[in-house]
């Protein structure tokens, strides 16, 4: 990486995220708490677990999977798990079936999705770290940006943004305001011109530069279903390609933490045109759905790289498995 401003480096820039992770926690249980309140039937039927009702018991623990937006599949996967430990005599109360689901649940965020905390960047020091981020309209993209931005500025990254959003009318002062917030530079590609054409002058003008550490780039939402938009996209990817091969070192997917097993579809469409490598869950502070989540990593081996939770810079958190999955099955709901 560039030594630019205070010195770039991935280690501190995770310690950062760790503190905030943590005093921010209580955010994210609050915006599951929708899926939390039909979890807590799931405390009902454990409660009520009986091993000679066992099929039914599982049953109504996959109906409730279901209901919080796990894909079928996923559901099924996780419950054929709990059928095994029930028979090799390794669950014998409903306590031991919660703390299997649990493990199960945190299992697949962690072996399918993989290190989190790990942002792939350049491996060559004239060469800065591009970020590219894709999703449907008003996922967040744009926000997740600036909050990108800062989380990178924390770290004594220089970070450049490019306005690749040439679609709607005030993208470009949308994200210009990121870049007055957080200390980013603009990219100067002339306006009006393609997007693929912004996204390569970008690159050309980071590069020449010498100092630019994190390029991010914006680009406009579009539905996963427009084959069109869709293409248009994939041209973005190669025109930076073009410019520098080594690019784009992330493709993140923003999703939209309120849109349910939707977000399974453009997962698959984005992941299948571009080659996502991270997603990142916003509006989780909201009513959030946060079951899907589980299936688009289960289905798609792609890791959430972090969760928004909420309208600043700040509200960036790096993902974490283990308080995601305790902020799904608090231990009081039963109580409640
Ligand atoms: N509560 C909450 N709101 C968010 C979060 N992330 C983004 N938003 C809001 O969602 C709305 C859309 O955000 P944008 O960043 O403009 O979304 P976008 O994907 O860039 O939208 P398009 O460029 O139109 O496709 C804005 O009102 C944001 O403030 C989040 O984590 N929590
Ligand atoms: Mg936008």
């Amino acid at each position: 990486m560039h030594s630019g401003g205070g010195g770039f480096s991935l280690s501190k820039l995770t310690s950062v995220l760790k503190k905030k992770t943590q005093s921010d926690f209580d955010r994210v249980i609050s915006g599951t708490s929708k899926t939390r309140e039909k979890l807590s039937y799931m405390d009902e039927i454990l409660g009520l677990w009986r091993l000679e009702d066992l099929d039914d018991t599982l049953d109504d623990l996959e109906e409730t999977l279901l209901s919080v937006d796990f894909g079928p599949k996923t559901a099924g996967k996780v419950l054929d798990t709990i059928r095994e430990l029930v028979e090799d005599g390794k669950i014998k109360t409903g306590e031991d079936c919660k703390r299997a689901l649990k493990e199960t649940i945190v299992n697949i965020l962690v072996n399918d999705g993989g290190d989190p905390t790990k942002m792939n960047v350049s491996d060559d020091e004239k060469i800065p770290t591009c970020v590219l981020i894709i999703g449907v309209n008003g996922g967040g993209k744009t926000t997740t940006i600036g909050k990108l931005s800062n989380w990178y500025k924390n770290a004594g990254a220089k970070v450049m943004m490019v306005p690749g959003d040439t679609f709607r009318a005030a993208a470009a002062e949308q994200l210009q305001t990121w870049a007055d917030r957080t200390g980013a530079i603009m990219s100067k590609s002339p306006p009006n011109t393609k997007p693929g054409a912004v996204s390569y002058k970008a690159v050309d003008e980071a590069i020449a530069m010498g100092d630019i550490d994190v390029i991010l780039a914006d680009t406009s939402g579009r539905l996963h279903t427009n084959l069109d938009l869709m293409d248009e996209l994939v041209g973005v990817k190669s025109s930076i390609k073009k410019r520098e091969p080594s690019m784009p070192h992330e493709v993140l997917l923003v999703l939209d933490g309120t849109t349910g097993l939707n977000m399974l579809n453009q997962a698959r469409e984005f992941g299948q045109q571009l080659g996502v490598t991270g997603i990142i869950l916003t509006k989780l502070d909201g009513t959030a759905r946060g079951g899907a989540v589980i299936s688009v990593v289960d289905e798609m081996k792609i890791p959430v790289k972090f969760v928004g939770v909420g309208e600043t810079m700040e509200d960036l958190q790096v993902f974490e498995p283990l308080s995601f999955v305790d902020a799904l099955f608090p231990e009081e709901a039963g109580d409640a």
